[in-house]
């Protein structure tokens, strides 16, 4: 079975992939009602400076001003909830033998959606760690006057466990990211930019070691050529679409997801 968003050649390949490997951004999670980071006018980017937010340097130099943008932020993300797209890679984990879902977003809608082993690039906006030694603190509670709170180990103030510009990605993450890259049939690349280092070279990784790049972001052009599926729509339309398309005999896969951890 066809649709028009979803070319032929994209069903059959999806059906018959051994293993598949997912690279997600910010425009995932744009239909849940977060914000992306670039996208003009409504992208967090056009109306905060990432030097003064998410750097080391910025929480040094204004510790609460960083704590209450990610206290908002987290907010965002508490109230939202995982979207047909979300959904979709989750119910086609169900379906493939092996798929590594690889993101960007420190949203945690991947694993509310019920995506297994998920691999955090850049955190999660739900845990703290502390600024000093970088330790997990679980619990944490905020404080009475919404002042950074302090690690109960050693004083030193907590943020978000989340990668800033300039501080490296989480080793293993980044080493199975690249493995996955390398090893898969079919490489997505759905709702990032692909400006940001290191994840932004993993499409091309994947692209040198034989995997077919599929590509979903309503800025691109629709368009089928060797090695490259672009589809130009929201996720949360093309991927419920394409499960459809593969596997028009299943059940319907809005399976409902589990909560946080
Ligand atoms: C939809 C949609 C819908 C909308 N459906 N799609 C090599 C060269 C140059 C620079 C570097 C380099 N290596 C490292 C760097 C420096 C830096 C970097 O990459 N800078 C570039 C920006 C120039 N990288 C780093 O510092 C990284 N660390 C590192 O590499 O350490 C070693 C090192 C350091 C320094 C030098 C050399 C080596 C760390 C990067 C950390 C990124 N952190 C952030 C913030 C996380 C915490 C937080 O949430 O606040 O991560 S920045 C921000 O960008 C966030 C995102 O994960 C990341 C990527 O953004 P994403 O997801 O792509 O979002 P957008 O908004 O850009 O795109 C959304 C897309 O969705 C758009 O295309 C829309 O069209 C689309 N869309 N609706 C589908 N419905």
């Amino acid at each position: 079975m066809t649709n028009a968003l979803i070319p032929e050649q994209l069903t059959l390949l999806v059906r018959q992939a051994k293993r598949i490997a997912i690279l997600t951004g910010a425009g995932i999670s744009a239909e849940s009602g977060l914000p992306t980071f670039r996208d003009a006018q409504t992208g967090l980017w056009a109306s905060y400076r990432p030097q003064e937010l998410a750097t080391r340097a910025a929480f040094q130099r204004n510790p609460q001003l960083v704590w209450d943008w990610y206290a908002w932020r987290r907010q965002l993300v508490l109230q939202a909830s995982p979207n047909p797209g979300h959904l979709a890679l989750a119910a086609l984990q169900r379906r493939t033998p092996e798929l590594t879902l690889i993101t960007q977003n420190v949203d945690g809608l991947h694993q509310l959606a019920g995506s297994q082993g998920v691999i955090e690039l850049h955190g999660n906006i739900r845990r703290v760690k502390c600024f000093d030694d970088d330790q997990l603190v679980d619990p944490w509670q905020e404080t009475a006057d919404g002042s950074p709170p302090r690690c109960p180990r050693c004083g030193g103030l907590l943020r978000p466990d989340v990668v800033w510009f300039g501080e490296n990605l989480p080793l293993q993450a980044l080493e199975q990211a690249r493995a996955a890259a390398m090893h898969c049939d079919l490489f997505f690349v759905i709702g990032t930019s692909g400006v940001v280092e290191p994840a932004a070279s993993l499409p091309r990784l994947a692209l040198n070691h034989g995997a077919t790049i599929v590509m979903i972001n309503p800025e691109h052009e629709s368009s089928v050529r060797s090695g490259m599926i672009m589809i130009g729509a929201p996720a949360g339309v093309a991927l419920p679409a394409m499960l459809e398309a593969a596997w028009p005999d299943s059940e319907p896969f809005t399976a409902p997801g589990r909560t946080a951890e």
